[in-house]
């Protein structure tokens, strides 16, 4: 992805799909993150392109077929929780006590570019409204 000019490039080349990405790899170890909380469902590690000070992705260790939001069925709904409630505890952690901006982007048009459901927790700046 270091090849791709933009992050909207590498979600528009990402084909939505229920393998396994590189998220699983981070999961079991075999590769490095900044691992800033983990628990048994949920891991929350430093984004590797940071767009703010403080930007962690928050994700569940089994995917569970939940590739992104639009994916959630009933089932998902206790681990959904888990992944915002993680974000708290982590932007507390962070000391993000003026605010912080959450993120869950779905599909092409939403720019996802990795299919393992993650919630992006953005912080240390002002963020603007509308996103980009
Ligand atoms: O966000 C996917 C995010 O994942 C994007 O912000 C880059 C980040 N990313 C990709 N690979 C890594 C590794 N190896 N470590 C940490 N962060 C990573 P999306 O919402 O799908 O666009």
């Amino acid at each position: 992805s270091s090849l791709m000019a933009s992050e909207k490039e590498a979600a528009l080349a990402a084909a939505p799909s229920d393998s396994p990405t590189i998220f699983d790899k981070i999961i079991n170890k075999e590769i490095p993150a900044t691992v800033v909380y983990e628990d048994d469902k949920v891991l929350a590690f430093r984004d590797i392109a940071p767009q703010a000070p403080t930007h962690i992705l928050i994700i569940p260790k089994n995917k569970d077929g939940l590739t992104g939001l639009s994916k959630a069925e009933e089932r998902h709904t206790e681990i959904l929780g888990r992944l915002l409630y993680t974000a708290k505890l982590v932007a507390k952690q962070e000391g993000l006590e003026d605010g912080f901006r959450i993120v869950i982007n779905d599909g092409p048009q939403g720019c996802q570019s990795v299919y393992h459901i993650h919630v992006h927790l953005l912080g240390g700046r002002q963020m603007n409204w509308p996103p980009g």
